[in-house]
């Protein structure tokens, strides 16, 4: 859009007068913060509601993104930049006096989900928008989102997200597209006149789904899109006791605090069937504005189950045409399946979601039927043909369970993995079944990111390096960002890369030393591992590998300074995670204590990380740890977020980063470890054993002995629970297998440091081959392949 600086303050100063009744300059940060959010919303509005218009006089077919999570991030920068308006916004704010980072600061960070998964969800949204691809986002509005995370003693402490705290200023509650979502109660099936079947319900719980809109906007193409999140509220007009009434408000209260486990509870099983079954009828009714005839859905609508957790669609989808409209099975189940495709996230066995049959029937009992149906039927299509052992492995219900995963498979046209690697251990593993029955299903979409955000918001100084040497088209198609190879030879332009990163270390070492008084000298390595705290990701390996450093150095050994630099949030439950985060400041506290480590090797464990804090974190980084065992990280997209800001990627040859390397070339990163065929030969050997390595090389044994004979201050048992998962429980992720490797490759990073021109060169190939990495390319590919949805303005 356009805006002049003048129109936009006598705006702003009109704003902040109609909502606060008082002049900008007496207002609090919050409340110019939110006049400010109030007017960007106003200025959209009109694009907002032209693009529904849009889509609807054209019948575009649309796509309906189910998730469980989203993370959008703060979204003022982020829509400022899409609108086009960003800079004369921020020189209208300096010219009235405010600071535009303070202002943008005062905006909660809505942490609607875990990590990867729930933020890859935002990330596709503010894709599709921005190449005009016509693509909603559906899921819930939790009153509480993932937990605050504060250190004590340096045990993590969960603190309540209470976001909603003050009024959300992007979001428009849309209380007349409200529907009634059902649980429990009886139901029986009568015959209607023409012999179709009616489903009649009796004592059931009713549960209002209010929606309430988010604008994704568009970058620089007036395309508005539309982040659906549901709300649970009491049916209005019903007498409902106090209880009651919680009952029904728990629904949405709180976002279950994990991303690996099944959390097998009720309250998870009436999370999901919440926001499905009100996106699949909110979709439905909003079809029927348009056609009568249900059997043109697929023209029209696409609904994407985003892992297991919106499963339950093939299911409420199949109600709906069977009861509702009245179709026949087979009718039904065609469209369906042409309908919804599905992506899995991860090949953690553990993840995969199965509830009893016993609670979903009681919970669900017509969605319980429609599931006994679709297994009997799915056994009589493929017993003869594949085998009854085959069928009975891969059928929706076994052994009292429903397999959600497996049901995805069965109801959906189209199944992905995130990475070429994850794909295809899909096929090889967790799905090899399915795989032989529908092989034509399985494809693979590598994730994406949106560089607008990683690059243009959080990393300014190298945006404009960049558009001063090539142009400012790689902002609209980041692919565009290849030529700065040119640039491989120019000792200047490298230069000026080392000093736009020097920039942003400044950042994060101001942040670190107001948060922890640390001081984090800006020649050192900033060397950081940034992701959910779990086992596989093996944040444990990182931490031996510090305490490697620490022996040397006390050694007398010289290394380059290193900073080491952590952010993580463990489930609550998830005694392990919680183990190596006190672990992990316990060895901070031994060595930033140290003053022999001083200005040499330290370590910084950055409190509550999420979006925003990445944004902070991702610009300074010099190397990227994404050291997960082979074949346990579906893709990653930290990953892919370092690598554009120029972080060197220290990798195993898992998920995406196999891709990365290929991208950006053998020299831009550097690889250890067991590959996933050699992990898999010496799991199914049993060959392995870390007592004997432990015994065999003297510093991984100097090191383990740390965790339990008090060298590390503060550790008692989570030593002695690490140590014996290592030792008795035979390490389960084989950290103790790749720490030579990884020492070994962490050394050659040392040895480039050494030589700047080369780092910087290295940081250089993988900006420049980030850009195929942008989610835009991502949704497109989907879009393509599997929702049959076009982008309008896109690259
Ligand atoms: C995850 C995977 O663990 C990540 O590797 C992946 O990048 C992300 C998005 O596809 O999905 N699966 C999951 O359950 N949480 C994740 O972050």
């Amino acid at each position: 859009m356009t805006l002049s600086k003048k129109r936009f303050m006598a705006d702003y100063q009109a704003e902040a007068l109609h909502l606060f009744a008082d002049k900008l300059e007496h207002l609090s940060t919050l409340q110019q913060y939110q006049a400010l959010a109030f007017l960007i919303k106003g200025y959209y509005s009109t694009n907002w509601a032209q693009t529904k218009a849009t889509y609807d006089r054209q019948q575009q077919k649309q796509l309906y993104y189910f998730s469980i999570e989203f993370m959008p991030g703060r979204l003022l920068g982020s829509n400022l930049l899409n609108l086009g308006i960003k800079d004369t916004v921020e020189a209208g704010l300096s010219e009235l006096g405010l600071d535009p980072e303070t202002v943008y600061a005062a905006e909660v960070d809505p942490g609607l989900g875990n990590g990867g998964l729930g933020r890859l969800a935002s990330a596709f949204l503010d894709a599709m928008a921005s190449v005009g691809m016509a693509g909603n986002g559906n899921g819930i509005r939790y009153q509480y989102g993932l937990f605050q995370q504060r250190f004590v003693d340096g045990y993590q402490v969960e603190l309540p997200d209470d976001w909603l705290r003050n009024p959300y200023a992007w979001e428009t509650r849309k209380e007349n597209r409200a529907v009634i979502v059902r649980f429990g109660g009886t139901v029986n099936l009568m015959s209607r006149p023409d012999g179709s079947l009616e489903a009649v319900y009796h004592d059931t719980d009713d549960v209002l789904a209010v929606p309430y809109d988010t604008a994704m906007v568009g970058y620089h193409n007036q395309v508005v899109n539309t982040m659906r999140l549901w709300s649970a509220e009491p049916v209005p007009g019903g007498a409902h006791s106090l209880e009651e009434k919680a009952r029904v408000n728990a629904i949405t209260q709180i976002l279950y605090p994990d991303d690996s486990d099944t959390a097998g509870r009720e309250l998870r099983l009436r999370q999901e069937y919440f926001f499905t079954s009100a996106g699949v009828q909110s979709i439905i009714t909003h079809f029927r504005r348009y056609h009568h005839d249900l059997r043109l859905l697929p023209q029209f609508v696409a609904i994407h189950i985003n892992d297991t957790h919106p499963a339950m669609a093939v299911l409420e989808l199949m109600r709906v045409l069977l009861d509702d409209a009245g179709m026949d099975w087979d009718t039904a189940w065609q469209i369906t399946v042409k309908t919804l495709s599905y992506t899995n996230h991860t090949l953690m066995a553990e993840a995969l979601e199965t509830w009893p049959q016993s609670m979903f029937s009681q919970l669900l009992p017509r969605l319980a039927q429609i599931a006994g149906e679709v297994d009997r039927r799915f056994r009589a299509a493929y017993t003869r043909r594949f085998g009854e052992l085959l069928v009975d492995r891969c059928a929706p219900i076994a052994d009292g369970q429903l397999r959600m995963a497996y049901l995805a498979v069965i109801g959906s046209h189209a199944v992905n993995g995130v990475a070429k690697l994850h794909s295809k251990l899909l096929q090889q593993s967790l799905l090899k079944d399915l795989y032989m029955i529908f092989p034509e299903r399985f494809n693979n979409k590598t994730n994406g990111i949106t560089p607008r955000r990683w690059v243009q918001i959080a990393n300014p100084d190298l945006s404009a390096l960049i558009d001063t040497t090539i142009g400012t088209n790689w902002r609209r198609d980041p692919r565009e960002l290849v030529p700065l190879v040119a640039q491989l030879e120019d000792p200047q332009f490298l230069t000026q890369l080392q000093a736009a990163k020097r920039v942003n270390k400044q950042r994060l070492a101001a942040l670190v030393h107001t948060e922890l008084g640390l001081e984090m000298p800006l020649d050192a390595i900033y060397d950081v591992q940034i992701k959910r705290l779990h086992a596989y990701k093996r944040q444990l390996l990182h931490v031996f590998g510090i305490l490697e450093a620490y022996l040397a150095i006390k050694n007398g050994e010289s290394r380059p300074p290193r900073m080491h630099i952590f952010g993580a949030k463990a489930a609550p439950s998830y005694r392990y995670a919680k183990a190596v985060i006190r672990l992990i400041n316990g060895v901070a506290e031994l060595i930033n204590h140290d003053p022999e480590m001083a200005g040499k090797l330290q370590v910084v464990f950055i409190p509550n990380y999420g979006v925003s804090l990445a944004e902070q974190i991702i610009p300074a980084a010099d190397i990227s740890e994404q050291i997960s065992l082979a074949g346990t990280e579906a893709s990653g997209t930290s990953n892919m977020k370092l690598m554009s800001n120029g972080a060197l990627t220290l990798a195993t040859l898992d998920g995406a980063n196999i891709e990365i390397q290929e991208a950006a070339g053998a020299d831009a990163m550097v690889t250890f470890g067991l590959t996933t065929s050699e992990v898999a030969q010496l799991q199914a050997s049993h060959a392995y054993s870390a007592k004997a390595l432990y015994a065999a090389n003297p510093t991984l044994h100097r090191i383990v002995d740390m965790l339990t004979d008090g060298s590390i201050p503060g550790i008692a048992s989570e030593g002695r629970e690490i140590a014996s998962e290592l030792l008795e429980y035979n390490d389960t992720y084989l950290v103790l297998a790749d720490f030579a490797s990884y020492i070994a490759a962490s050394k050659r990073l040392d040895a480039l440091w050494q030589k700047p021109q080369q780092w910087a060169q290295a940081a250089l190939k993988n900006i420049a081959a980030s850009g195929q990495f942008s989610a835009d390319f991502t949704v497109q590919r989907y879009g393509r392949d599997v929702w049959d949805v076009l982008p309008t303005t896109g690259i």
